[in-house]
């Protein structure tokens, strides 16, 4: 049985977790926090969350890595299309989601979700990638059934897990949801929600917020 490590909060994780329930594939969760420990670090040398553990003693990281390695060893269901264009297509769009969304957001979460600061020149630089990003989505993909068309892929679990983060880290820090503007996203996201993958994720994602919320510091 597959074992993932790492933590609900992490949104890497819960992109391989949501993999994982898609495809329907039985797993065990390793909980494990940063900063990585010794032991940690012989599975997954960066220290990254998340870490697959496909058999004894053989370790995965690296989420894009882990995801073609499920799709590989498990094609159905198919969350690539068919055709090798479709399938760059999909990797292109979930590069783009996380190369200039997911991780320029990143800079905003010590104000968004730590109470921390963030400098006016952070604001200022990463809301110029992030608008950017959002107007070459948009152009990207469609905001209808799935991004690139009328069939899950990728790409679309990627979308659920990232964008609502990305919104969230805008919504606290500029005092408005940049992806906002996006038509049809809510909506999009909305019918992605109600799956009951992401609603099995979601349930566990509230319960490790509340219990962190718990935590004494
Ligand atoms: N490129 C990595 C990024 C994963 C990542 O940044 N995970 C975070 C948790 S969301 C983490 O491990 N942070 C601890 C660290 O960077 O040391 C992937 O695709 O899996």
């Amino acid at each position: 049985m597959y074992k993932l490590h790492g933590f609900a909060l992490s949104n890497y994780y819960n992109l391989v977790k949501l993999a994982l329930l898609e495809k329907g594939l039985p797993f065990e969760e390793v909980a494990v926090f940063p900063p990585a420990k010794p032991d940690f670090l012989q599975k997954s040398p960066m220290g990254k969350i998340p870490c697959l553990e496909v058999g004894t003693g053989r370790y995965l990281t690296e989420t894009q890595v882990i995801l073609d390695y499920l799709e590989e060893t498990h094609p159905e269901p198919a969350l690539y299309p068919e055709d090798p264009f479709g399938r760059a297509k999909v990797r292109e769009l979930m590069r783009v989601m996380e190369l200039y969304l997911e991780l320029p957001a990143r800079r905003l979460y010590p104000a968004a979700f730590f109470g921390g600061a963030v400098s006016e020149e952070t604001r200022n630089e990463v809301r110029g990638v992030l608008e950017k990003a959002r107007d070459a989505l948009q152009k990207m993909a469609h905001f209808d059934a799935y991004l690139t068309g009328d069939t899950l892929t990728w790409a679309d679990l990627a979308a659920v897990i990232h964008l609502p983060v990305v919104s969230l880290a805008t919504r606290r820090v500029y005092g408005e949801n940049l992806l906002a503007t996006i038509p049809g996203v809510a909506d999009y996201l909305e019918r992605l929600r109600a799956r009951p993958t992401v609603q099995t994720l979601q349930e566990a994602q509230n319960r490790a917020a509340s219990q962190m919320f718990k935590r004494p510091s």
